[in-house]
């Protein structure tokens, strides 16, 4: 836990009590803060209550009175589409509005600072898609090449949940557009934007409040150092900011799947390789093809700002690369899960629409491919172009019929359910062949989350491969 600083004294009230909400009550209080907590689920209540945690209904008339700040989940609307009634409270009445990573930023930095060799990092990653990956896969380089490393956030655990940092220590934050909008301290070392598509809109009025939020993190948190994709118009603007802003030496490295003219320092991911250019001259390159676990070009997007950031945090290319080598891979992200006879089984429960499927499926030649669910608005229209690929489908799940009618020709079977569709994709899968889960739909029709789906799809292989 990372004691918060700043509140001794002070009382200090917590919407929500999940995953960020209660790691931040027991930060505030060992920090000497008096807190008072809300959630408007009772299930969660109870169980901040039985922590000791005082319950206060914040909803109340009055009930802000005294309140030096009110910290925020990021599941709670705060602007759009509405502000829920706490938080618009909170602003009639003039309390202080932050969160957890605002906290984090207030309090990660100590005295004991002054006894280290090395005074720990902060890598804050965000972006539409990627970050979870990206994330992962720089905290396992940076452990593999011998540096103590945490990491948190979006991913696993809530920011005032990690431990204070060690000497040398870098921690890897995953921040969502939530987190990073809300936050009134923002201060990473180096700052990671991915790339940028529509998403999370009605939470931030429109695509314009939504790269906002993202774009908050760098002009906000004033980086020493950014890595940023700039293969969308957004990433491009937000390059040239940022290397304005920091006047000279090299602030910024450029991600992009394409060669860029100019002498700066850019890594570049194509045809399967990625190549580290700077001042003109090319620096490394690295074969990505036989990294079985970061298949595809948005995944050598992924590898390429794991490797800039790592750059930036001091590492030799040489000692990058065989971090990105050994990476295993997040759970039910397009997760080579086991090889039987020359066909490939992979594992993309997450591609939970069309547009993450598409680039499962636009990573594989010929597809045995299990889809469908709970569909979004579009269904598997959009995927139209990658139909060449799919040697068959296997539809599942609510979406099946509607499913079918869009591949037309293309040879599918209304498979129904998980268990059926595993054993006839495999039984018919051909050498060379890959069986793909990849849904381009939510779960929630047969499962609880893309987790759980994920999982009994592992099961699933796992009993035909050992039976
Ligand atoms: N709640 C209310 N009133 C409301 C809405 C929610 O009281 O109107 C309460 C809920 O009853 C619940 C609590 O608030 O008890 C939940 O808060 P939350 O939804 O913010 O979830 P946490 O458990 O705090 O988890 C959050 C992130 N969730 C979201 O941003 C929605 C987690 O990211 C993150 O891992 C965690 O903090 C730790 O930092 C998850 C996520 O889905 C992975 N993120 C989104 C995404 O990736 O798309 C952004
Ligand atoms: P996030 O944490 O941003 O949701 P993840 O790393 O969990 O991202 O990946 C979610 C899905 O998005 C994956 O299943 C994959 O299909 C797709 N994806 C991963 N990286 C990228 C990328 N760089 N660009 C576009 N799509 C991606």
């Amino acid at each position: 836990m990372i004691p918060v600083r700043g509140y001794a004294g002070d009382r200090v009230a917590v919407l929500g009590l999940g995953r960020s909400g209660l790691p931040a009550v027991r930060a505030l209080r060992e920090g000497g803060a008096e807190v008072v907590a809300w959630d408007d689920r009772e299930a969660a209540r109870e169980a901040a209550a039985a922590e000791d945690t005082e319950i206060r209904d914040l909803r109340r008339a009055n009930a802000l009175e005294g309140v030096k700040a009110l910290i925020v989940s990021p599941g709670i609307p705060h602007l759009y589409p509405e502000p829920h009634p706490v938080v618009a409270a909170a602003w009639e009445a003039g309390v202080a509005v932050d969160n957890d990573v605002g906290l984090f930023f207030r309090s990660y930095a100590t005295e004991a600072w002054a006894e280290f060799d090395r005074t720990p990092q902060v890598v804050a990653i965000t972006g539409s898609n990627g970050k979870s990956t990206t994330t992962a896969l720089l905290a396992h380089v940076l452990r593999e090449a011998g540096r103590p490393v945490q990491m948190g956030g979006n991913i696993g655990r809530g920011v005032l949940d990690l431990a204070p940092a060690e000497d040398g220590q870098v921690t890897v934050l995953e921040l969502s557009s939530y987190q990073i909008e809300l936050a009134r301290a923002l201060q990473p070392d180096i700052a990671v934007f991915l790339n940028l598509s529509p998403d999370h809109l009605d939470r931030h009025g429109g695509i314009g409040g939504y790269f906002a939020a993202k774009r908050r993190l760098f002009t906000q948190g004033g980086p020493g150092r950014s890595v940023i994709g700039v293969d969308e118009k957004e990433g491009r603007f937000l390059a040239n900011v940022m290397r304005e802003q920091a006047g000279s030496g090299e602030p910024v490295i450029r991600v992009a799947t394409r060669k860029l003219a100019d002498g700066g320092w850019n890594i570049f991911a194509r045809r399967g390789f990625l190549a580290e250019w700077r001042g003109g001259r090319q620096m490394a390159s690295i074969d990505l093809r036989p990294m079985l676990a970061l298949p595809g070009m948005h995944n050598h997007q992924n590898a390429c700002a794991a490797y800039a950031a790592a750059r930036a945090l001091g590492l030799g290319p040489r000692q990058i690369e065989p971090g990105l080598a050994s990476f295993t891979g997040l759970r039910h992200r397009a997760q080579t899960i086991a090889t039987v006879r020359g066909v490939r089984i992979v594992n993309d429960s997450k591609a939970t629409n069309a547009d993450s499927a598409a680039k499962s499926l636009g990573t594989f030649e010929r597809v045995r491919w299990i889809v469908g669910g709970e569909a979004k608005a579009g269904g598997i229209e959009s995927l139209r172009p990658l139909f060449g690929r799919v040697a068959k489908a296997y539809l599942i799940g609510a979406a099946a019929e509607e499913f079918a009618r869009t591949l037309g020709e293309v040879p599918h079977e209304v498979s129904g359910t998980l268990d059926v569709a595993v054993a006839r994709a495999l039984a018919e899968a051909e050498e060379g062949e890959t069986v793909l889960l990849a849904p381009a739909c939510a779960s929630f029709d047969q499962f609880t989350d893309f987790e759980a789906r994920g999982e009994a799809f592992e099961a699933l292989v796992r009993a035909h491969v050992e039976g």
